[in-house]
């Protein structure tokens, strides 16, 4: 008897042993990570403030219908080629529609002419399918479902919001505006979309 429970127990001395210098090797593993983490995050007193004249990286446009109600928003994000355009809209007609972004930022319901051209029709031809074309601001269209909701997730190439090029983010601003007909990438000058159906201006 005496033997096999020395036995026993040696080697629950063993396992017990080999359990805890596991756990002390996490424990000190642990701490050491965490210790490093904090000393490569500078306290917030000394985070460099943003200079005056720095590059706006994102923008939001607050879309409103021709009653001036909010039907969603669109954010639009630097990225290294252009804008991305990405929203969630309700409340819009189902089916295909014209969708472009203005050069002036100043959506008057209901007809939204404030709006003015599409960004950078004085430069292009309107249309992607159009010769010299397309505008700056010419994007495609809008697919809106049977729900009459719409999901935005685009990309703006020709554009930047405030880092040279064709800005959004300029003086007299920018629009995001929706027409009531599809686009067909070619008519002039707005690919006979037809009316200007909701407005969001971009601000950053
Ligand atoms: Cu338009």
């Amino acid at each position: 008897m005496k033997l096999p429970l020395a036995a026993s127990l040696a080697r629950f001395v063993s396992i017990a042993c080999g359990m805890s210098i596991v756990v002390l090797a996490c424990g000190r593993d642990g701490g050491g990570d965490r210790g490093v983490d904090e000393a490569e995050v500078p306290p917030v007193a000394e985070v460099a403030p943003m200079p005056d004249d720095a590059f706006a990286d994102s923008a939001r446009a607050n879309m409103v219908d021709t009653r001036g109600v909010g039907i969603g928003a669109v954010i639009l994000t630097a990225v290294g080629e252009g804008v991305t355009l990405r929203g969630a809209l309700i409340g819009l007609p189902p089916g295909e529609h014209g969708f472009h972004i203005h050069e002036t930022g100043s959506c008057e319901p209901p007809a939204f002419e404030s709006a003015g051209d599409h960004l950078g029709a004085g430069e292009a031809a309107h249309g992607f399918d159009a010769p010299g074309g397309p505008h700056a601001g010419d994007l495609r269209n809008l697919m809106v479902a049977e729900d009459s909701t719409a999901t935005v997730e685009q990309v703006a190439a020709g554009v930047s919001l405030s880092d040279g090029g064709v800005e959004l983010l300029d003086d007299d601003g920018a629009a995001i505006v929706i027409h009531a007909q599809p686009d067909d990438y070619a008519t002039q000058p707005s690919g006979a979309s037809g009316d200007r159906i909701a407005c969001g201006v971009i601000e950053g």
